[in-house]
Order: C-alpha cells, then structure tokens, then sequence
C-alpha cells in the first residue's frame, strides 16, 4: 500500500513506464520504458470535483497502464481499477461472409477529452487462416480505421496467409509488423501473440491508429468489425480491450507539468 495515497490534493504513486513516446519525455525524463519510481501527481481541484477519485485515476492508468492497475488492486481500489480500461464483448466470426460481426463498446464519463493514442487487444483470439479476416474499429465519429486486413494477400490477390492465431494481439502504433510476423511461422503454425502495427488490406505497409483517431473525443460507441471472407476455416475472440489515451493537454489539467518537482526515489 505504500505506493500509493490519495487525497484531493496530490496522488502518490510508483509508476512503470510500458512504453517510450518521445512527446511525453517530458513527463519523465531520463525514464526508460521498463523503468518505475515513485511520483507524486499533483491533482488540481476542478479535476478532481468534476472527475472524482476513480476518474483521476482511471484517466491516469490509461497513460500509465499496468503498474497503476496493480497498485490500485492491492491497495483495494478495484472499482477504479477498471476504470479507464473499456473492454467488448466476443464472438464467433460468420465464415466466408463479408457483411461479418460487430461488438461495441459504449465509452462514457472518464475519457471526455481529446484522444491522441489507441490501443486495441483482441483477446482470446482463435483462428486457423489468419488470411481469411480483416479487422476494423470505428470510433464514436464514424472514423474506419484498419485493424489488420487479410494480412499476406498481396494488392488483394489470392487467400492470405495460411498461419493461425491463438492468443492475446494487440493493435498500436509501437507494435511489430504482423504481416512479416504472419510469414515467418509455417502453415497452420501460430503467429506469436503480441503487439502489432496495423496496415490496410492488400499491403503490409504500417497505417497509424493513432493519427486515425487523433484530436478526437473518446466518448460515445466504438466498434469492432470483423470479417471472415473466405469459406472453410473459421475462428473466434473471446473479447476485446479498447484502451484510449488522452492528448498532453488533457493530462496536463491534472498538474502533471510539475510532477517531478519534489520526488524522492526510493529504489
Ligand atoms: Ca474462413
């Protein structure tokens, strides 16, 4: 419990860092991704009156993801532990139909503020040619954007990549090329489980799921769609994680400009 503390002045936690973005360095100078210290955010009342408790954090475990969860479990925050995180139900993917299955999320409250990243994980995500299915999120505005799209059917031609997928794949703009990922396993071998890049279908060039939905306000009804359009072999997920990150300007309501002014590190 000594990571963290809450009043509605200042929070105090360890945070982990997941992941390098060079425009939040700032925030945490000479941290490299992997690192954690204690921090001390400094909360500025309108936030905190306007969000509540669960909301400042729920906003601040969107940036700093897992450390924070844990954290805020232990020291028997569940409700807010979930807070900021948007998950989807699953479903079984119709074979060889184009027209496909949607799941949504409806996002409210937490994340009325402009996006600048998103993070998309299909979990429990089963299926026995990965060259069958594209994959699509559109956001409350009605932007498409490309999960991954017949990944290994080059400028549409033919059936695809003939690798499975059997696991947890996330979609973001710091992740692996999964077409290349796809083509390095044999047939029917299992593309590894991870965190991929997203690309149109027809090409593996990386498209950007974060400048998609850039500026944009997380509130309202995001979808997933996918499709299955090829006859034969058929596949699964289990659920989904919808993950939206505020723009700096959002986080820097919450005083995080000063944060580092005062830390002490323990470690
Ligand atoms: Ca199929």
């Amino acid at each position: 419990m000594s990571g963290l503390g809450v009043t509605s002045r200042s929070l105090r936690v360890e945070i982990e860092r997941q992941s390098f973005h060079a425009q939040h360095e700032d925030w945490f100078p000479g941290m490299a991704a992997g690192l954690s210290a204690p921090r001390r955010f400094r909360l500025r009342r309108p936030i905190v009156e306007q969000l509540g408790e669960s909301g400042v954090l729920g906003l601040l475990k969107e940036e700093f993801t897992m450390k924070i969860a844990a954290l805020l479990v232990v020291a028997g925050l569940a409700a807010a532990a979930n807070a900021g995180v948007h998950t989807g139900a699953g479903f079984a993917i119709p074979d060889g139909d184009a027209a496909g299955i949607t799941s949504v999320i409806a996002v409210a409250g937490d994340t009325d503020f402009p996006i600048t990243s998103v993070v998309v994980s299909l979990q429990g995500f089963a299926h026995t040619w990965i060259g069958d299915l594209s994959g699509t999120l559109t956001s409350p505005n009605g932007t498409v954007h490309t999960l991954f799209g017949r990944p290994g059917r080059v400028a549409n031609v033919g059936f695809g990549d003939s690798s499975n997928v059997d696991g947890i794949y996330t979609f973001a703009d710091t992740g692996a090329d999964f077409w290349a990922a796809a083509a390095s396993v044999a047939d029917a071998a299992v593309v590894p489980a991870g965190t991929y890049r997203t690309s149109s279908e027809g090409s593996a060039a990386f498209t950007s799921l974060d400048a998609a939905f850039a500026g944009q306000n997380g509130n309202g009804n995001w979808t997933l769609t996918m499709n299955d359009r090829a006859f034969g072999d058929t596949g699964a997920i289990t659920g989904w994680e919808l993950r939206i990150i505020p723009a700096p300007g959002a986080l820097a309501l919450l005083g995080l400009g000063g944060l580092v002014a005062g830390r002490r590190n323990r470690r």
